[in-house]
């Protein structure tokens, strides 16, 4: 880029910079700006800049004796600021990745002390589409593995750690129990390492070095066996209840019900209280137990007609058929009752689990299932914030409906990455059961210093890896140190040159990086993807 550009796009930041910390920016310097814009980026070359920027003289007038907020400016030149974005995007490097289907890709799950491999096969991997969650330390795998809920797993055999083979051996029941499959890859090909990785379930082994287009095709194979299965499975395998799939042709069989008989439904969700402590205390094994001794007793506690539906995760869905409200709710809590009353046993130790639920008529089978879903969901949220252990019906006419928060942190020391990332993340759809909520940092310091984020609400830190003051590892580190650390998801953002930045940051313990340019479509599928583990 040439020194005309440049020194044209240093003078935005700057400007914008200056209006972050205005409470009220007057109309002639709004003005003078896109005015200058206008008069300047044709001539040095800028040609979209300068049209969007004329564009956006025509509708304001010189003259006018107004105010703006930072926010409103924002929005008014936010598809000039998007230009200069992409224009420097262009400018730099090309870089190609260009397949994204925003959340839909397959999620792949590598598990590699070596951070170079990682960075390598992340890059060609999501050159072709897939999404790679690579993860440079064995003991968070086994704990990532939960949320990050893979299509596939790679693991390496070889790591400084933990041998590739304790990975496995943690996850093999839950592999074969959802038909995931598991690739082992290790330099060393010896026929004893081949026999073990099979007696243990691996689906394949691969040797390393392997030829990357060969190493694809046998993924992809493995893929699409795994998506076979899914599609003709309708019962979730570690719980024997249905699982989500079966749900709308369940609330279907349920509407037809209400048409022919007039008689009412309920729908109840489900979920375990602090399951997530279950599982740090005791170990997943032990959650796994907890989750079939539940299902069981939601199975048997329910009528014939009843539908039980795993619905992901520690959530569990009930359909009661032909039944009022009262009803429902009475055997709700009676369940409640027996499961809070149930003894589970580990290492000598007794102890209990609750859950907590919400549960809605459905008085209308013509509405969709998403609208009882997001009333139950309303409710179940009440009965979290109650103190959890209850049953909580929705009261159908309340407009509002509650929903738990997801705060993002964009941690960024320009203002035009600030100001595009916030767009891309206002403009998410928002996730069933949380809205969201941005708030941007200029540098490591003030989002350290903040207390907006430090309320025990999941928290994604999107982190620009160079900044002055505190760096993005630093931050990173600091984060990592929290107590409830696992609350923070981390992004970062890193300059393509920085490898040995990025290796440290998978280190650190970041949960996905994106290499700057990057396309602004890529940096959504990311947060998208991201925020779905976050729930
Ligand atoms: P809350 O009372 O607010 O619901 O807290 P929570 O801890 O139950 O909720 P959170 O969503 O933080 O944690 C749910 C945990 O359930 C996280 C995930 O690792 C775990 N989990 C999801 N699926 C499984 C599974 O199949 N087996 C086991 N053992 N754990 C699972
Ligand atoms: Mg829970």
């Amino acid at each position: 880029m040439d020194k005309y550009k440049q020194h044209f796009l240093k003078n935005i930041r700057k400007k914008l910079e200056e209006w972050e910390s205005m409470p009220f920016i007057p109309h002639d310097e709004v003005y003078r700006l896109v005015h200058s814009i206008a008069g300047t980026a044709s001539i040095i070359g800028l040609d979209e800049i300068g049209q969007n920027a004329r564009k956006l003289l025509d509708m304001l007038n010189e003259e006018e004796n107004k105010t703006w907020t930072i926010e409103e400016v924002k929005q008014y030149i936010f598809q000039l600021v998007k230009s200069c974005y992409e224009y420097e995007e262009s400018a730099s490097t090309t870089f190609p990745s260009e397949l994204y289907t925003q959340g839909e890709e397959p999620v792949i799950l590598l598990i590699d002390d070596d951070t170079s491999f990682l960075m390598y096969m992340k890059e060609k991997l999501e050159k072709i589409g897939w999404y790679v969650v690579a993860i440079a330390n064995p003991q968070k795998a086994i704990t990532s593995f939960y949320d990050v809920r893979p299509d596939c797993v790679v693991i390496d055999i070889h790591m400084k750690e933990a041998n590739g083979f304790e990975v496995l051996g943690f996850l093999k029941e839950k592999l074969k129990q959802q038909f995931i499959p598991t690739i082992m890859v290790s330099v060393d090909n010896s026929k004893v390492v081949r026999i073990k990785s099979y007696e243990m379930g691996a689906d394949d082994f691969i040797q390393k070095p392997f030829d990357l287009d060969e190493f694809i095709a046998r993924v992809k194979r493995q893929l699409e066996r795994k998506r076979h299965i899914d599609e003709v499975l309708l019962v979730d395998e570690l719980t024997h209840v249905y699982n989500r799939k079966y749900l709308k042709q369940a609330y279907a069989l349920m509407q037809n019900e209400w048409k022919r008989l007039g008689e009412p439904f309920c729908l109840a969700i489900l979920d375990l209280d602090h399951f997530k402590q279950v599982n740090d205390r005791y170990g997943h094994l032990v959650g796994d137990i907890v989750l079939r001794k539940f299902a069981e007793l939601l199975r048997q506690g329910t009528r014939m007609s009843d539908i039980v539906v795993r619905f992901g995760g520690e959530e569990f869905v009930i359909l009661f058929s032909k039944t009022k409200i009262q009803e429902a709710y009475e055997v709700a809590n009676r369940l409640r009752e027996q499961f809070e009353r149930y003894p589970f046993q580990e290492e000598g130790a007794t102890f209990s689990c609750t859950f907590s639920c919400g549960v809605v008529e459905v008085t209308d089978g013509d509405a969709p299932f998403e609208h009882w879903l997001r009333l139950a969901d309303s409710a179940l949220y009440e009965a979290k914030q109650k103190g959890r252990n209850r049953v909580v019906s929705a009261v159908p006419s309340q407009g509002t409906v509650q929903q738990k928060t997801i705060k993002i942190a964009v941690v960024d020391d320009d203002p035009i990455m600030r100001t595009i990332i916030t767009d891309i993340v206002m403009k998410l759809p928002c996730e069933r059961k949380a809205k969201h909520e941005v708030q941007t940092f200029k540098d490591g310091v003030e989002f350290i210093d903040s207390n907006w984020h430090q309320d025990l609400s999941p928290c994604l830190v999107i982190l620009d890896g160079v900044m002055p003051k505190m760096d993005g590892l630093e931050v990173l580190q600091w984060i990592r140190m929290q107590k409830r650390s696992d609350r923070y998801k981390v992004i970062m953002l890193t300059s393509r040159r920085s490898e040995n930045d990025i290796a440290r940051a998978l280190e650190l313990g970041a949960d996905d990086y994106i290499t700057k340019p990057f396309k602004l479509l890529e940096l959504e599928a990311r947060i998208c993807q991201m925020m779905k583990r976050m729930r």
